[in-house]
């Protein structure tokens, strides 16, 4: 990775707007804008750090913009290099000239996450708090900001750094009986050993614990609408969305590509998927649509079975019934407005099932809905305000790899193994640890973390 060069990228989005920001970064940044900008007060290469300074982006006497600068010098910048931020207008063309310009004037443009890689590879942060910033730029939730917050505070990396410095005590007592082996010592010190190790363990099983949650609060929950046809499940998603999102018709089959849009329910994401209803069909295009239905909800997080309450139940909602897994299913009794009674006759045959009337088309019952799927979604917890959950696969993986080896040591240690072996387990675990914050992770596995960010982050 090449970090001499001077690069640059539009940091706003391409859209008309009140403002846009062009983000240059390295050691040739003032040069290059001092000759294409016309200052109003203050010159560029007098301006004081982090001080705005106002005035004209031109060439050769052109003028492309008024604008403000702000120069961020080295370190104490993003990038830790000189950084020049220019907030212009945020015109799609005024940005794209300004680019242009800069480009013809010897800067490069910047990859996908370039400007955090500067960072991470300057050792302004770690790769946990580099990953936060994706995720709090692509957060769809308040609960999944406040946990990419809490990572980019280094809350994360100061977790797994406690960790790591317990295996590094341990591993340098080891280390040095290997060389120096004097069995007195020796046996008081494994005492003390296995107690670091259990603590490092606990501390390690307590994150590990709560990764596969931390990624669902992440990327949302995956909930599949499924149901025969025609008994409100498209009718039920736009409810939810509270826009007309998918066809709606009293035709049956008329869904027959899945939907997936999300929501917010109290902080959480929920990826809602409308989906084909399950019906037998001899209708190639709608039977494509169940096939997908099917492996939707297999995939799901949360099932929403949708019935209609007004009607009996049909031979395909007798076997959805039993065929769903209760503990992620709720039965949505739908088209409660056409129902004269407080329940439909069926009820007893959901009795296994959670459930909550409602009215797609009136909105009735939503709240209880909402409510359900909420206290669904977590059940195996929610972060507090100041918790550090893993949120991302990459970081589970590690920690899974971390935590097998450190037991082998602990293992190890129990069992009177010998220091060598204990030594290479507390290694490889440390290793697996220095991966997660980005000490001992390959280059190629750091180029595919940046390559996933946007351009000008
Ligand atoms: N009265 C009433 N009709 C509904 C309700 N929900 C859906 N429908 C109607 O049922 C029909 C099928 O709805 P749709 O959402 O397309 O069902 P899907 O095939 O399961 O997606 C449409 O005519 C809807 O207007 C409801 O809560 N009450
Ligand atoms: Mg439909």
């Amino acid at each position: 990775m090449c970090l001499d060069d001077t690069i640059v990228a539009i940091a706003t989005p391409l859209q008309p707007s009140g403002l846009g920001i062009i983000r240059v970064s390295g050691n040739e940044s003032i040069s290059l804008i001092e000759p294409l900008f016309k200052a109003v007060g203050n010159k560029l290469k007098e301006a004081k750090t982090h001080k705005l300074i106002h005035g004209w982006i031109h060439e050769d006497g052109k003028l492309l913009d008024q604008v403000l600068i702000v120069v961020m010098r080295a370190p104490h910048s993003y990038t830790t290099e000189d950084v020049i931020e220019i907030q212009c207008h945020g015109s799609p063309i005024v940005l794209r000239n300004i680019l242009s310009l800069l480009l013809r004037k010897g800067a490069r443009l910047a990859k996908a996450g370039e400007f955090t890689q500067r960072a991470f590879l300057h050792g302004r942060i770690d790769l946990t708090q580099a990953e936060a910033v994706a995720d709090l730029i692509h957060a769809s939730s308040d609960v999944a900001a406040n946990l990419a917050l809490q990572q980019l505070h280094g809350k994360l990396y100061d977790a797994i750094n406690q960790v790591k410095n317990q295996l590094i005590s341990v591993a340098s007592l080891v280390e040095a009986n290997i060389e120096f082996p004097d069995e007195e010592t020796e046996f008081t010190q494994r005492d003390a050993c296995l107690q670091s190790l259990n603590c490092a363990a606990a501390d390690l099983e307590n994150l590990v614990s709560h990764a596969d949650q931390g990624r669902r609060m992440r990327e949302g929950f995956s909930v599949a609408l499924i149901g025969r046809p025609n008994v409100g499940k498209s009718s039920l998603l736009n409810t939810l969305l509270c826009e007309q999102r998918a066809i709606v018709t009293p035709l049956p089959g008329t869904t027959r590509d899945s939907i997936e849009e999300s929501i917010q329910i109290r902080g959480l994401a929920f990826r809602l998927t409308d989906t084909a209803g399950i019906r037998d069909t001899e209708d190639l295009i709608e039977t494509a649509g169940i096939q997908r239905t099917h492996n939707t909800w297999q995939r799901a997080d949360l099932v929403l079975l949708i019935l209609d309450a007004s009607e009996k139940l049909e031979e395909d909602d007798l076997s959805l019934i039993h065929e769903v897994d209760k503990n992620r299913t709720l039965a949505v009794l739908n088209k409660k407005d056409l129902l004269s009674e407080e329940l439909p006759l069926w009820h007893e045959e959901i009795s296994g099932l959670e459930s909550v009337l409602i009215s797609a088309k009136s909105g009735a019952g939503r709240n209880e809905l909402e409510a359900m799927l909420f206290a669904k979604a977590t059940l195996e917890g929610l972060p507090q305000q100041d918790d550090i959950w893993l949120t991302n696969l990459r970081q589970q993986e590690a920690a899974k790899r971390a935590l097998t080896a450190l037991s082998r040591a602990k293992e190890g240690l129990e069992q009177f193994k010998g220091e060598e072996f204990l030594a290479v387990d507390l290694r490889s675990s440390l290793n697996a640890l220095g991966e997660i914050v980005g000490e001992t992770t390959a280059d190629d596995l750091l180029g595919q973390i940046f390559s996933k960010f946007c351009i000008g982050k």
